[in-house]
């Protein structure tokens, strides 16, 4: 089936928050955010901004009528600045104005008086001092300590990577519009309809049941909306709370990327042991992770990283330790992953460095420690494994030999130019890390014309999961999508929603789906079998009508709904799922966190200019393990996307902050995302098709986030070229692998780019 959204999209007709018709009186806000990373705010002076053209008014901490507090996991985030402020971007006062230009404009009026106080940017020096937004948390299984000195082979290192700007095409927004007796609506731009929900509940003091939150579509969420869409909402909120007008906010993208949290740089130490054989017998890992000045949502994310920190491999004795640090960036988010990619890097650059030191290919390794069923992970889950089947399938279509060949052979022929080639497995555990969070409603009405309405607590953010919704009516009922419609989610339809997050929506939410429509679809057969005289056991629904033993009837679907309606038969319900069998210990850290998990494996190959350091990814082969996909073109786009953005992560995307905590690439001119010109030449995608019985919906696998961590692949495998350019190379695991940074490998000692950075740092 055909994206549902595609007609709109493709016409420029689809409704996103900036799309929604402004109600007469609208004011326009916008945020003055700190110009300093730490220090304490002495004094506010807003009486020049208020002065200005235009202004209706200006808010600060001071007018908050609920409490100053927008924090989820730990309450440790005011939404306005008090008396002290923890990063550049923080917000201290809200311009409310008749246009969004004149807003802006009184913003420069502003005058704040900020005694500076000292910045930490980097973990490490925040865990030093004790800096830490939760206490360290540790995954283990076996004994790795003992286990080392039983080892062949030992080695160590350390890796970074960097953080990621989400780049939502649409940035984040909200409008607020009064209601009566004091109730508000909200139009947010959100994945988590009932954490804005609860956000706006908290600031203004107001009960959840008077406050409706709307979403109709977003323009790209991967996290950066999980819960960092609270923040404008609950200001747009707050301001129609004080003066009963509609309120619209909706950042330009300068103050999104300066303002909002990104994916969490982390810096890791490692420490690998492997016998003779090449298994993989201990590893160790210390991570820091970069929170920023508050916990957001950093807690699960360090969570999900000790879930990943041994990929897809079966490794018998594991410590990993997490440390989540507080420092004055922005606080850190929810991005595609979710952790799981950054505990991922370190295995494998663990990996790497051990084929370094043996002088292999680090295939080699990968390929003999690959889960296999039953296989039991640090954190205690028996896994059903498809690593081998997605790895051999990839090895087999892809012709590995082959490849390798073509690329030493054009390696030989070649000075200037050199390939690399990595090999990226990846296997991501599907369901929230917070078991409660694993649960969804819809909400299903059929209309006396037959045609149907469907609400969940699904987010559409351009993932086609209100296809897949609409998918699930469709094969439920045996009809037409075209009379179906997927509404808005709102929380006056459903209630308490978990964020459209996880890569579980479909999952959760199409389950749900399914659920409420069995029940309507149940009762239609029973009045079918009344009907027809017959029993409900010899009914189905097919072809929009009823079937008796396999044979169509006369009573089509509209008859059949009508018949209901008049014998006064409910065509309305409400569905609810929780996924079953998940639970996890906290205290053991043990546990069945995941429904399932999602394999894949990628072969990715680049083409080194050695003399400028430019690159070029030449194509990403990839077997995924897709499931049974209920939309295979849906699912491809997400594969396609993941890969992407992966890469960018991986290759050019370079968040720079400077030691004061300024954010230096705050614009598309100074942080480079990929565009069809850096993606990868060639990408084939193979479906690893499975009929195996998992908790997916109708068996398609999830699909949103497992993709992102292909683009691992292409610094191994850029990497790699490095050392068939200069063998006497060791090159830093310290991701991104700019241009720039390539350059300085090619040539330097591996940590000139080191030390150039932090002469650059320190003339900021
Ligand atoms: N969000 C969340 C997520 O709250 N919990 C999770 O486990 C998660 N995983 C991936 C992406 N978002
Ligand atoms: Mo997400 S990182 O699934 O919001």
């Amino acid at each position: 089936m055909k994206n549902i959204d595609s007609y709109t999209h493709t016409r420029g007709e689809s409704i996103y928050l900036d799309d929604i018709p402004v109600l007469y009186g609208t004011l326009y806000a916008a945020c003055f955010d700190s110009p300093v990373a730490h220090g304490k705010l002495i004094n506010i002076d807003t009486t020049a901004a208020a002065a200005c053209d235009g202004v209706f008014r200006v808010l600060t901490y001071k007018d908050i009528i609920g409490e100053n507090q927008i924090g989820g996991i730990i309450q440790d985030e005011p939404l306005f600045a008090d008396h002290e402020v923890h990063f550049c971007g923080m917000p201290i006062a809200l311009v409310l104005a008749e246009t969004g230009e004149a807003a802006r404009h009184a913003l420069k009026k502003i005058k704040v008086e900020i005694e500076p106080l000292p910045v930490i940017t980097n973990p490490r020096e925040a865990a030093a001092k004790g800096e830490l937004i939760v206490p360290p948390r540790t995954f283990k299984i076996g004994d790795s300590a003992a286990v080392f000195a039983d080892c062949d082979y030992v080695f160590n290192g350390c890796c970074d990577t960097n953080g990621q700007e989400h780049l939502y095409i649409e940035t984040q927004g909200a409008y607020a519009v009064p209601l009566e007796n004091g109730a508000i609506k909200i139009y947010s731009s959100t994945q988590g309809p009932t954490a804005v929900q609860r956000a706006v509940s908290k600031v203004t003091g107001l009960p959840m049941h008077n406050i409706e939150i709307d979403v109709t579509r977003l323009g790209g969420g991967f996290g950066g909306k999980e819960d960092q869409a609270n923040i404008w909402a609950a200001m747009c909120a707050l301001a129609t709370q004080i003066t009963r007008r509609p309120v619209k906010y909706s950042l330009t993208r300068m103050e999104d990327m300066r303002m909002t949290g990104k994916r969490h740089p982390y810096s890791s130490d490692f420490k690998i042991g492997l016998s003779k054989e090449l298994k993989i017998l201990a590893f160790e890992t210390t991570i820091f992770q970069n929170a920023g000045a508050a916990a957001d949502l950093s807690p699960a994310v360090l969570e999900r990283s000790l879930f990943h920190c041994t990929n897809t491999y079966f490794i018998p004795n594991v410590t990993a330790t997490a440390y989540s640090c507080r420092t004055h960036l922005p606080p850190n988010t929810a991005f595609r992953g979710f952790g799981g990619p950054q505990g991922m890097f370190v295995i494998e650059a663990a990996i790497a460095k051990a084929a370094d030191e043996l002088g292999i290919d680090a295939w080699q390794i990968q390929q003999k420690n690959l889960l296999q069923s039953g296989d039991e992970l640090p954190y205690g889950q028996k896994v059903v494994s498809e690593a081998n089947e997605c790895w051999n399938k990839a090895f087999d279509l892809y012709d590995m030999e082959s490849i390798k060949k073509n690329v030493d052979d054009f390696n030989a022929k070649h000075s200037l130019h050199k390939k690399g080639i990595a090999v990226m497995p990846i296997c991501f555990g599907i369901s929230f890390t917070n078991t409660l969070m694993n649960q969804a409603r819809a909400l299903v009405h059929v209309y006396t014309d037959g045609s149907v309405v469907v609400s969940t607590g699904a987010v559409e953010m351009g993932q086609g999961v209100n296809t897949k919704i609409a998918q699930v009516v469709a094969q439920t009922f045996a009809i037409n999508p075209a009379m179906i419609k997927v509404n808005s989610t709102n929380t006056y339809r459903i209630a308490n929603t978990s964020p459209s997050a996880a890569s579980a929506t479909a999952d959760l939410n199409g389950k749900a789906t399914l659920i409420a429509c069995t029940a309507i679809a149940d009762r239609l057969k029973s009045i079918a079998a009344t009907e027809l005289n017959v029993s409900v056991n010899d009914i189905t629904l097919k072809d929009e009508c009823v079937f008796l033993n396999g044979n169509k009837t006369e009573l089509g679907w509209n008859k059949l709904v009508l018949a209901a309606y008049n014998k006064r038969i409910s065509l309305s319900e409400h569905g609810h799922y929780a996924t079953p069998d998940i639970y996890f210990d906290k205290k053991t850290e043990k546990g069945h966190p995941f429904a399932y998990h999602v394999y894949g494996t990628a072969i990715t190959e680049v083409t080194v200019d050695c003399l400028r350091g430019i690159y070029e990814i030449d194509s990403v082969k990839l077997v995924h393990d897709f499931g049974s996909s209920m939309n295979p073109l849906i699912d491809l786009g997400q594969i396609e996307g993941g890969l992407v953005q992966g890469i960018g992560w991986m290759t050019m995307e370079e968040i720079v902050y400077d030691v004061n905590g300024q954010l230096k690439s705050n614009a598309l001119s100074t942080y480079k995302v990929p565009d069809i010109y850096s993606a990868p030449k060639d990408i084939r995608i193979e479906f690893l098709q499975t009929q195996k019985d998992n908790l997916a919906i109708f068996r398609s696998k999830a699909v949103g986030e497992p993709p992102l961590m292909y683009g691992i692949g292409a610094f191994f495998a850029l990497r790699n070229a490095i050392k068939n350019f200069n063998s006497a190379v060791k090159p830093l695991f310290d991701s991104p692998m700019t241009p720039e940074k390539m350059l300085m490998n090619l040539y330097g000692n591996a940590s000139a780019f080191r030390e150039i950075n932090a002469i650059q740092a320190a003339a900021h």
